[in-house]
């Protein structure tokens, strides 16, 4: 794919670069998309079905299974060109933010280090009631585990629907969206809000917008450059085309 002259040149001349991700950005490293067909015994459910506290409260042996299996997915799969281009192109800009709504830490794991995680991470748990995160606790076979310090049930450190995002995540993400020169919006299905209103706040900002999605989403027809790509392949003719 070739990238639009202009848009080179935007970046060329950008000094602050924001970037927000969602989980489009890890579909080559072959974790399914939030949206895309649940596999398997987890066929029959929607992920806005499982990833609430209600569901949690109503069935905590079957969210936390479905989290033990996606951890299992993501432990077996690895960072994908795309996650490499941004680690490359944050050493190629003076101000750089990386937003992502994945919760897969590949992003960390690819060498990212300027990164705001908006929906938290899978690998790490806390207590369903007291909300402490909890590094170890006694394998007892029970399913959700036990919190090792209240006794209450343990669940993956991860924003659920109906559940506020970290305040100060949040924050920094919308400062870095308003006051960036060029915003990339890419591999996300742009429903989810608060997140979702990134785009459309570095749009207001006067940003450079650019999506890269293979499909269009309801941000594309907003978007100044709408590059309708894999982010696997588009991400990285980025990095070549500005090294040129
Ligand atoms: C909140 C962590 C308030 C958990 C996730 C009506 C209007 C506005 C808002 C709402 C509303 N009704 C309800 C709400 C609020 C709700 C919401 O937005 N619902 C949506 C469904 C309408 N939001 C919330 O509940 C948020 N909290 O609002 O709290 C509040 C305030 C104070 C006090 C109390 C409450 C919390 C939202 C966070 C939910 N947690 N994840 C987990 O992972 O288990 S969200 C989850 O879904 C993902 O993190 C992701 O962000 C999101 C979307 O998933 P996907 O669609 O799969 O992924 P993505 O969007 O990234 O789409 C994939 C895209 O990739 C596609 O476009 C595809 O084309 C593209 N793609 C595919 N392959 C590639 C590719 N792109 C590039 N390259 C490729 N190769």
């Amino acid at each position: 794919m070739t990238i639009p002259e202009k848009l080179l040149q935007q970046l060329a001349t950008a000094q602050r670069v924001t970037v927000l991700t969602g989980a489009g950005v890890s579909a080559e490293s072959g974790v399914p998309t939030f949206r895309d067909a649940q596999t398997g015994l987890w066929e029959k459910y929607k992920p806005e079905e499982l990833a609430t506290p209600t569901a949690f409260r109503r069935n905590p042996r079957l969210v936390w299974e479905w989290y033990a299996w996606r951890r299992k997915l993501v432990a077996d799969a690895k960072p994908n060109p795309a996650h490499f281009a941004l680690v490359e192109l944050e050493s190629m800009f003076p101000n750089f933010q990386l937003v992502t709504q994945n919760v897969d830490g590949f992003h960390h794991q690819a060498g990212s280090r300027r990164i705001v995680e908006l929906h938290g991470n899978i690998n790490r748990t806390k207590c369903f009631d007291e909300g402490t995160v909890i590094a170890s606790w006694n394998d007892t076979g029970d399913i959700p585990p036990k919190c090792p310090k209240c006794g209450g049930l343990l669940r993956p450190d991860v924003v659920w629907f109906e559940e506020p995002l970290p305040e100060a995540e949040i924050e920094q993400a919308t400062t870095a969206s308003s006051e960036c020169d060029v915003f990339l919006c890419v591999g996300t299905s742009a429903l989810v809000y608060p997140a979702a209103a990134l785009p459309y706040a570095a749009l207001r900002s006067g940003a450079t917008v650019v999506e890269i999605n293979p499909q269009e989403t309801p941000f594309t027809a907003q978007a100044h450059f709408a590059l309708a790509g894999k982010a696997g392949v588009v991400l990285p003719e980025i990095v070549k085309a500005l090294k040129r």
